[in-house]
């Protein structure tokens, strides 16, 4: 089966390195690992990949129309700004979750909008690392239900 492709937007790198009251001590590394050790008990396979350039990011939901079984999109603050995201998510029309490391609903107004959310299948929010094995744990059902349905 192709990849799941697990995608990570601005900001993100510096996990685990500044501000680890809001998003814990895991660097973005870890959370990487975790993933590929999950995705390995599901039989998935990952393709794990951080960019601070919505452009870039834009991109890879393309490649993934082709490359991709389904996306895991965690897009940092485009999330709430990027209708760009929104349409290629859309265009991809692939199996696809939306995950946040911290629960955005408890978090400023301005995180409580999600262009994203209308664009994927289900949001993941709030279980700080855990929130990518659990949008793992859900593509693996909606790629399984695929391919029976
Ligand atoms: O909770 C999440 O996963 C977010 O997507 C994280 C974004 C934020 O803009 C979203 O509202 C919610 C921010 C990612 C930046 O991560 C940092 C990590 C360490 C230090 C500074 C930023």
């Amino acid at each position: 089966m192709k990849p799941v492709f697990v995608l990570n937007g601005p900001n993100l790198n510096l996990l685990g390195l500044r501000e680890p009251a809001v998003y814990g001590s895991a660097t973005l590394k870890d959370v990487e690992a975790r993933c590929r050790a999950h995705a390995a008990t599901l039989g998935l396979s990952i393709d794990f990949r951080q960019s601070n350039n919505e452009g870039e990011l834009v991109g890879w939901i393309h490649e993934a129309r082709d490359r991709a079984s389904g996306i895991a999109i965690n897009a940092g603050a485009y999330t709430h700004t990027s209708v760009a995201l929104h349409d290629a998510l859309k265009a991809a029309d692939l199996p696809s979750v939306e995950v946040h490391l911290s629960n955005v609903h408890k978090r400023e107004a301005f995180r409580h909008h999600s262009y994203m959310a209308p664009a994927v299948n289900g949001v993941i929010c709030g279980f700080g690392p855990e929130s990518y094995v659990l949008a793992l744990t859900a593509l693996h059902s909606l790629l399984t239900a695929h391919k029976k349905g």
